[in-house]
């Protein structure tokens, strides 16, 4: 081809931005990867949630989290002033949570296979829900039995500004933006890095209304 139609078919004028953003040593953020999969998941996670409803947590330290939390698959994770853990059962209802759906465990393993961590098996996603103006302080993540295994992360919802620390609480933490459909991996050695969630700006997602839901798989027990 020649001419001047022949640069607009050129691969410069295809070039989409980038659907995959490598974030740390060990860590991607995959552009709308959830999107293909959204189908499925929300009726899924609208059964998960009749099943297990959202709760606010209260920390070791007497706070009441401002985030809500859920939980679905073998083990969920609980907080309350005795301590965080992971627990088999939902404290609210003494009855394990609800299983981890099909598509929801396909969309964490193909998402982590993209980013290099090719034999994920998630026991644990920890769901939770954000109106405008909740937060989740900068913290690690240490409750989990192994940390060989990578954490993955699904946005859903209402933008977010993820900070994304270093392995000291001091460090000057990385300002990330996560949109609805966004997916990020973290592993090897950025597992263990300080994180946190900027407060969630007012607004109304067109699908999922005025809040952020995240899912984050993790291999706990
Ligand atoms: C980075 N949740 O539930 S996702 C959490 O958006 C949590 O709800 C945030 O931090 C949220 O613990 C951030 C992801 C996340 C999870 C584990 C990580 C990021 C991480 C472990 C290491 C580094
Ligand atoms: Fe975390």
């Amino acid at each position: 081809m020649s001419g001047p139609t022949a640069d607009l078919f050129a691969d410069d004028a295809l070039q989409q931005p980038p659907r995959r953003e490598q974030i740390g040593e060990q860590s991607y953020v995959l552009r709308g990867f959830a999107l293909p999969w959204i189908d499925r998941l929300l009726p899924e996670l609208r059964r998960v949630l009749a099943q297990s409803p959202f709760r606010q947590m209260v920390t070791p330290g007497g706070f009441t989290m401002s985030a809500a939390l859920s939980s679905c698959g073998a083990l969920g994770w609980t907080t309350d002033t005795h301590g965080y853990r992971y627990s088999p059962l939902d404290p609210s209802s003494q009855q394990p949570w609800p299983a981890l759906p099909d598509a929801l465990r396909e969309l964490a393993v193909s998402a982590a296979a993209d980013a290099g961590f090719s034999d994920f098996a998630p026991d644990a996603c920890l769901i939770n829900r954000y109106v405008p103006g909740a937060k989740m302080s900068l913290h690690q993540d240490k409750n989990e039995r192994c940390y060989n295994a990578p954490v993955v992360s699904v946005s859903l919802g209402l933008a977010a500004i993820f900070l994304f620390g270093g392995h000291e609480r001091g460090d000057k933490p990385q300002k990330i933006s996560l949109f609805h459909g966004d997916v990020v991996v973290w592993g090897g050695v950025d597992r263990l890095r300080f994180h946190g969630v900027m407060p969630i700006k007012e607004g109304v997602h067109p699908i999922m209304g005025p809040q952020r839901i995240n899912l984050t798989f993790r291999t706990a027990g």
